[in-house]
């Protein structure tokens, strides 16, 4: 069974790689990003904190995303692509307890890597498509500075267990996900 994650800076590409990874693969998709927003779709009291801290670009408390990874988890038997979680090494630290409580081990980490100039034109260019209220200048550059000081540490996490790969990710959506196929296969 392959338990991966795919992680990358805000606009690497990680959700939309994933659909090639899971359908490719047969795995389950768990994205926090989507979790999260249903959440705020719901309008739920969680679901209104969620919001303004998205808003602001800033990550969400680690125990509500854990708590959410914690039951895809328990409900899963196919193995599981993980995108955009962990996002912080306490993160990182719990999904190894969480999949060895299972009996499973994380097979391996996808980083996408995009140079910031280039995640900046996506994710400006998604506000034009979706209009989601965190793809904004302001919040955009709140976002890339939580993922320098937070998120970036957990690459190096991975790196310590040899799970760390790194993939090219400019060029075309086909050509990225031909990369991802070489390394997994
Ligand atoms: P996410 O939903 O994970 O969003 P993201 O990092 O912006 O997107 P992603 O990298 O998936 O980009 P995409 O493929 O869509 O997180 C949103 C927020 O949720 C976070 O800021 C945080 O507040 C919160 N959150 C989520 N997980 C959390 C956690 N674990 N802990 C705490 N907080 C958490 O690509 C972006 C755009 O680029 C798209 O428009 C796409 O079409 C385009 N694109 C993709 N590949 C391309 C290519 N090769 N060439 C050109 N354009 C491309």
């Amino acid at each position: 069974m392959k338990d991966i994650v795919i992680f990358g800076a805000p606009g690497a590409g990680k959700g939309t790689q994933s659909d090639f990874i899971v359908s490719h693969y047969g795995l389950t998709h768990v994205s926090t990003g989507d979790l999260l927003r249903s959440e705020i779709a719901a309008q739920t009291d969680l679901g209104l904190r969620i919001k303004a801290i998205m808003e602001n670009g800033q990550l969400v408390s680690d125990d509500i995303v854990v708590d959410m990874i914690d039951r895809a988890i328990a409900a899963d038997t196919r193995g599981m692509l993980f995108d955009g979680f962990p996002r912080t090494v306490a993160q990182a630290q719990t999904l190894d307890r969480l999949l060895s409580a299972h009996g499973r081990s994380l097979t391996a980490m996808v980083q996408l890597e995009v140079p910031e100039a280039e995640l900046i034109r996506r994710l400006l260019e998604r506000a034009k498509i979706q209009g989601r209220s965190d793809d904004n200048e302001q919040t955009i550059a709140n976002r890339l500075a939580e993922y320098r000081a937070k998120t970036l540490p957990v690459a190096e996490y991975y790196a310590s267990q040899g799970k760390r790969h790194t993939v090219d990710g400019l060029g075309t959506i086909e050509e990225i996900a031909a990369r991802i196929r070489a390394l997994l296969d």
